[in-house]
Order: structure tokens, then C-alpha cells, then sequence
């Protein structure tokens, strides 16, 4: 997972580091620093033992403690002055710099407006500020560091502590064809269950042979109940049958599996907009293949823009070597990343979590 962007980036970064260092102007600054005198302590000497009791009685003798007395003293700064190499680098020269990692971004699918975030960030720490020399290389890693952190950092959204708000609670799965909508809804499922909460699968997508048979091996694999008609039936009403269920039966979650599409397709966007009116989902997650690399931020841009999308989720994160694409979309469409898919078992969904993907990426 994200390897060829994490050791590219590593190579690109050294290398950034060392040229900056090379390119940037040197200036040694006098550094003057007030620094405080500790005062000196004074000793008082300790005063002579004391009787306490007549000479006839067992004598018992305490030893007065030794009193340290500090006096205190104003004024006590003398000024320190010390050398240090300071650089600097003009923008002209960080632009010609920054170019050979921007193609490792690029060539990692990192969008265009992510690689904008990073160079500004880097560039305001390093064009024209003063920073000390031979910590080039820590300052440009803490930076894209926290630029990253704030590129994934959109707030989530917890889906178990959402369904208690409302009963049931109706999740509408969408995506372009092979995506990974079905297998995450089966993800989903085996996942509520294990939070012992119930659900009803809604086999919505009636456009695709087999796609039915396909959630129904997963319903009964994972122990939920399905809810299907016929191929080639009005999906709006599948969904709409599954809720019923759902209210009838007590059951939590709604999780309607839809057919894949591409936005260009007008008819079958048309239908999903049909499905969204009749059954007013809760929430609706983009389910993106993030082997799919810049393509999955247009496309879920272009979901967003027909359905409006609530949030997603990045699929195949496990078999993407470069990550662009997990580290875009999110900030591209300012929709949190619930899950990212990493394999195709049902435990396979691990819970996005920016501060690990920066890890994965520079460490
Ligand atoms: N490695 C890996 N494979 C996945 C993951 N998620 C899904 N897959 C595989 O991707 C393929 C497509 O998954 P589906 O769940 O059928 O995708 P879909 O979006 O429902 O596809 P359509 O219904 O045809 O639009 C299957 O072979 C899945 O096993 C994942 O996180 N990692
Ligand atoms: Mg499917």
C-alpha cells in the first residue's frame, strides 16, 4: 500500500532538501541573547547546638538544620552573543526546485489542487524566510507533514452513532461499474453485525446479470436479510420494498446496492436520481476504485454534482502503490473518507485515519 509513492517521495524529498540547501543564500547572523545569572547562594553558618534540657537529664541534643539563604540580587542578565547560518531562497529558485517532486506527486495521481496545497505550504516556509541551515530537510518533511494531515483531515463520520438518530438508518451505495459497491456493502453488513446491529441489503442494481445472485451469496454469507425482484425491475421500488421491511421488521440499517454507471450515462443517472426521491437515503457514499487514480476525484466530483454525495469510500486501497488518488479525494470534493477497502474479505475495511496515511507516506 502506497509504497512506490512513499519511496519516491523519500528520494524526491532528499533530494529537494540537499538543492535547497545548495541554492539558498547564506548570511551569518549575529545572534544576541540576554541571559540570566543564576544568583549566588550564601551560606549562613549553622548557629551553636542548643541545650534543651538541664545538664541531670539524659541529654538530648537537636541539630539545628542548615539554613541556605538566597539574597536577592537585581540586574543579573549578562548578554550572550552567538553566530549562527541562516538561508534563504527566492521564489524564482524554490519554483525551478519544487518542479521534480511535483512530477513524483503527479506521477503518484496526487490532483493538480493537492500538489497546489503542498508547494504553497512549502513555499511559505522556505521563499524568502530565514531558516537555519542543515535543518532544511526536517523542515520541508514536518511541512508536508501537516500540509498532509490537513488535506485528509476532513472531519469523519461515524455511520454506528449516526443510526442511532434514526431507525433505519438508509445508506445508498454508488460508483462507476466494478468499483467495489457490492463488496462493501457486504463489508458493511458483516461489520453492523459484529457492532450487533441488523440490516436489510436491497438488491437495487437489476441492470447487471448476476448482480442480483452476487449480494444474495453475500447476504447469506454475512447473515443479513436481502430484498430483490426480478432483473430488470424498477430499482426506486427495490429500495423503497427494503425500507418497508426494515420499519416492519425493526431492522437498523438499509444498505441499497445500486448498478454501476458512468455520469455520461443520462439514463441510468436519471434512474439513480429516481432512487434517491422515492427513498431519501440517509446517506449516499461514493464508492471509488482507487487503482483508478486521478480518475475517481473527477468521478466522484461528477456523482456529487447529479446525487450530491454525503461521503466515500476508496476501494483496492490494498493493491494501490501510489495513494494519489486517497490523498486527493477527499480534499478535492471536501467529502470525508469513511473506509478505505484493503482486500476482498469481509474484514477487509479499515477506518480511515489520516495521521496512518501520513505514516504509510513519510515517515
Ligand atoms: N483487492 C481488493 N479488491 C476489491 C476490493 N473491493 C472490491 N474488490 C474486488 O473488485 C471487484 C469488483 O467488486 P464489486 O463489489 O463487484 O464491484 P461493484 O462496484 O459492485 O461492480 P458493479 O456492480 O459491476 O458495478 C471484485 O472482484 C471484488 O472482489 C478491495 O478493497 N480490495
Ligand atoms: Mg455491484
Amino acid at each position: 500500500m502506497f509504497r512506490f509513492l512513499k519511496d519516491k517521495l523519500k528520494g524526491a524529498v532528499g533530494k529537494f532538501a540537499k538543492k535547497v540547501e545548495e541554492e539558498s543564500v547564506e548570511e551569518k547572523v549575529e545572534v544576541v541573547k540576554e541571559k540570566k545569572v543564576k544568583p549566588k547562594k550564601e551560606k549562613v553558618e549553622p548557629k551553636p547546638k542548643k541545650r534543651l534540657f538541664k545538664k541531670k537529664e539524659k541529654e538530648s541534643i537537636v541539630e539545628p538544620e542548615e539554613v541556605i539563604q538566597e539574597k536577592p540580587k537585581k540586574g543579573l542578565f549578562k548578554k550572550v552573543t552567538s553566530v549562527i547560518t541562516q538561508s534563504s531562497l527566492s521564489d524564482a529558485k524554490f519554483e525551478e526546485l519544487f518542479w521534480d517532486l511535483e512530477l513524483v506527486l503527479l506521477e503518484n495521481n496526487v490532483a493538480v489542487k493537492v500538489i497546489e496545497k503542498l508547494k504553497n505550504d512549502l513555499k511559505n516556509e522556505l521563499v524568502d524566510k530565514k531558516f537555519a541551515r542543515g535543518k532544511t530537510k526536517n523542515i520541508i518533511i514536518d511541512t508536508l507533514k501537516n500540509s498532509l494531515e490537513e488535506v485528509l483531515g476532513l472531519n469523519g463520520l461515524n455511520i454506528i452513532k449516526e443510526a442511532k438518530k434514526k431507525k433505519p438508518y438508509v445508506i445508498l451505495f454508488v460508483g462507476i461499474n466494478g468499483s467495489g459497491k457490492t463488496t462493501t456493502i457486504a463489508k458493511v453488513a458483516s461489520m453492523l453485525k459484529k457492532n450487533k446491529f441488523s440490516s436489510v441489503l436491497a438488491a437495487a442494481d437489476t441492470f447487471r446479470a448476476a448482480a442480483i445472485d452476487q449480494l444474495e451469496a453475500h447476504a447469506n454469507k454475512v447473515g443479513a436479510k436481502l430484498i430483490k425482484h426480478d432483473y430488470g425491475a424498477d430499482p426506486a421500488a427495490v429500495g423503497y420494498d427494503a425500507i418497508e421491511y426494515a420499519k416492519k421488521n425493526n431492522i437498523d440499517f438499509v444498505l441499497i446496492d445500486t448498478a454501476g454507471r458512468l455520469h455520461s450515462n443520462v439514463n441510468l443517472m436519471e434512474e439513480l436520481k429516481k432512487i434517491v426521491r422515492i427513498t431519501k437515503p440517509d446517506l449516499k457514499i461514493f464508492i471509488g476504485d482507487s487503482l483508478t487514480g486521478n480518475d475517481v476525484v473527477e468521478q466522484a466530483e461528477q456523482f456529487n454534482e447529479l446525487i450530491g454525495v454525503d461521503a466515500l469510500i476508496l476501494c483496492k486501497a490494498d493493491a494501490d502503490e501510489k495513494g494519489g488518488a486517497t490523498i486527493s479525494t477527499a480534499y478535492v470534493t471536501q467529502k470525508p473518507v469513511l473506509y478505505l477497502g484493503v482486500g476482498q474479505g469481509y474484514d477487509d475495511l479499515e477506518k480511515f485515519s489520516p495521521d496512518k496515511i501520513v505514516e504509510k507516506i513519510i515517515s
